[in-house]
């Protein structure tokens, strides 16, 4: 008998999960395995450097998830079910507005928060509510369907949710309940072979394929595990030429010569999948559906307020230059846009203030430079002139709004409706801290905690204020 970790069973979970999706959409394994190939080759050309933002072990295990659910009361279960692997709220995303046409959910991402706990498994869930009650996607009378419909399933069955808590109370479990756990935690994420009701789903689908998928059937699954690469050009090469259709463009930042920021993702739309139907007349029979996909992520420094506040200017820039004949290819004109106006290195990035860097003393260039900093009162940018001072990238947890709502998008066949004349329902990130009954947390807040406490460390290192 050995006792389980939070991290360990996150590791678990993971893996889990992994082996579960791969039966379930084979093309996944394909992506994993082009995956594993595109970072063993970019570390074999770029030597150390390649894991300046992660290490080659924490990048291969590296995964998001996605799952959607109907209500608050089935995401504050799912956030018990997260919290026995150690994972919590961050971030509030409304893909209502991000979205041009119908995408009815709220998302918060699940995930640890401790930079030790990142580095031992990083896994995190994407995770939506639909937003049942906006009249602006569903009228009075479906809202009431949808409730009930909603209400009348269980999810997360009773013994999962005592075990989690119980899991998340003593930071861990025994081995054979650390299985147990496990073995209901990836169930609960299956796709269900619960015969569809077809009336109801194609109902649902004419508002949104996204309500459907999550308001039409009886329980909830994986919707899309998408791996990490260092290098994602090159993973959309490779996978174009095993004869799999990537979607047009990769989201998020355009590639270019300076350094990697927040979070570029493309995917592929998975196959058809079977599921049974109960039809209007009564009848059980076979059909598809065709609701999941593929996707894979590169990851960059995390971007200050300021810098997130440069980057979605650069994005409004590039959409205007489009949109009034400038330039015709999304990613050239982005290429464009960036090359005017984010600095080309990672150092004037951190000068700038427009990314988020720990800080350490460089012990070398202290002995050489043969002064004391001892007493003084110094900015963190002299420092890093003398060269004192190094910085290292903080890698970006998190996700994108608008590259969400796109791959949410992109994916979908149908634009669904939407009554603009209706007022949205109010959803902010201290609703969905009440939705999910705990705070969630800013990930500003948690980049800026690290940052901080390293130039705390400095400060203490050189005897020096920093200002
Ligand atoms: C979630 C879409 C968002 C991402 O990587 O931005 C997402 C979903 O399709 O449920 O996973
Ligand atoms: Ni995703």
């Amino acid at each position: 008998m050995s006792f389980q970790q939070l991290w360990q069973l996150r590791a678990r979970f993971a893996l889990s999960l992994s082996e579960m999706y791969g039966t379930e959409v084979p093309a996944y394994n394909t992506l994993v395995d082009v995956s594993t190939e595109v970072n063993r080759d970019f570390l074999k050309a770029e030597g150390a450097d390649a894991e300046r933002l992660g290490s080659i072990e924490r990048v291969t295990a590296e995964r998001h998830g996605a799952i959607r659910v109907g209500s608050p009361e089935e995401m504050s279960q799912v956030a018990r079910v997260f919290a026995a692997f150690g994972m919590y709220p961050v971030g509030f995303y409304d893909l209502r507005d991000a979205a041009k046409s119908s995408v009815p959910v709220v998302s918060t991402a699940f995930r640890p928060i401790d930079k030790e706990e990142l580095a031992k498994n990083p896994f995190r869930v994407f995770t939506s509510m639909l937003a049942a009650d906006d009249p602006r996607f569903f009228d009075a009378d479906l809202q009431k369907r949808l409730r009930e419909f909603i209400n009348n399933r269980t999810l997360f069955p009773q013994e999962l949710l005592e075990l989690a808590d119980k899991a998340a109370a003593n930071k861990g479990l025994e081995d054979a309940e650390a299985d147990r756990l496990l073995e209901m935690a990836t169930a609960s994420f299956e796709l269900s072979d619960d015969p569809v009701d077809y009336a109801w789903y194609k109902e649902l689908e004419a508002i949104s394929a996204v309500a459907a998928d999550i308001g039409g059937v009886t329980s909830t699954h994986i919707n899309h595990l998408t791996p990490r690469v260092l290098d994602i050009d090159d993973l959309y090469r490779r996978m174009e030429e095993r004869g799999i259709t990537m979607i047009d463009e990769v989201q998020g930042p355009p590639a270019w010569e300076g350094p990697d920021v927040l979070l570029r993702q493309t995917s592929f739309r998975a196959l058809d999948e079977k599921r049974v139907f109960r039809f209007e007349d009564g009848t059980v029979g076979p059909g598809e559906l065709r609701v999941r996909f593929g996707e894979v992520e590169q990851r960059g420094i995390a971007l200050t307020p300021k810098g997130r506040d440069l980057y979605d200017k650069m994005v409004v820039e590039t959409d205007y230059r489009l949109s009034s004949g400038q330039g015709s290819v999304r990613t050239e004109v982005a290429q464009q846009v960036w090359a005017e106006n984010l600095p080309r290195t990672e150092k004037e990035l951190a000068l700038a203030g427009l990314g988020f860097f720990t800080y350490t003393v460089n012990q070398q260039a202290l002995a050489n430079a043969g002064e004391t900093y001892s007493g003084r009162r110094l900015t963190l940018a002299e420092l890093i002139e003398a060269e004192v001072v190094t910085a290292h990238p903080i890698v970006y947890e998190d996700f994108l709004p608008r590259s969400a709502a796109g791959i949410f998008q992109s994916n979908l066949t149908d634009k669904g409706s939407r009554d603009d004349a209706q007022q949205g329902t109010d959803y902010d990130i201290t609703v969905m801290s009440e939705i999910v009954g705990r705070e969630v947390a800013d990930p500003y807040a948690l980049y800026e905690v690290q940052q901080n406490e390293s130039i705390a460390l400095v400060e203490k290192q050189l005897g020096a204020t920093i200002t």
